[in-house]
């Protein structure tokens, strides 16, 4: 199996709510290294660059204001099937539909303040991970 990197997020929303911790604990618990990491208060035009694939959607104003509304926690996690494995932990992007135990089902309070992100493919991990850590090697050694 690939031993995988990929960007996680812990959003404004799940940082107010101190639970840094506790999601960390399930990426170690499913087996993910935590590889990098910062503590950031993205501006504007940090946000609106890093989701510039939503620009069109009608969510994409509300997305940014609430990414910049606090400090957000930022890692690289590597593991097996990291990407995958780490969308499973996240579970679905509304939390009314999110699978019980998942970390949206557990931390997060509506489809905007979602608790997590994480790259959803080897190509977007890529892009993440180095608009995040520039000249981190997304490829785990
Ligand atoms: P993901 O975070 O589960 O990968 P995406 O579809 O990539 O979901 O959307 C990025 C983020 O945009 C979501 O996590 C959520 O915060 C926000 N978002 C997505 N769809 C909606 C929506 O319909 N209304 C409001 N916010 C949304």
């Amino acid at each position: 199996m690939a031993i995988e990197r990929t960007l996680s997020i812990i959003k404004p929303d799940a940082v107010a709510k101190n639970v840094i911790g506790k999601i960390y604990q399930r990426f170690e618990d499913a087996g993910l290294k935590i590889v990098a990491s910062k503590m950031v208060h993205l501006s504007e035009r940090e946000a609106g660059q890093f989701y510039a694939v939503h620009k069109e959607r009608p969510f994409f104003k509300d997305l940014v204001s609430f990414m910049i509304s606090g400090p957000v926690m930022i890692q690289v996690l590597e593991g097996e099937n990291a990407i995958t494995k780490n969308r499973d932990l996240m579970g679905a992007t509304d939390p009314k539909k999110a699978a019980a135990g998942t970390i949206r089902a557990d931390f997060a309070d509506s489809i905007d303040a979602n608790a997590v992100h994480g790259s959803d493919a080897p190509e977007t991990a890529a892009v993440e991970v180095s608009f995040f850590f520039p000249g981190m090697n997304v490829y785990a050694r």
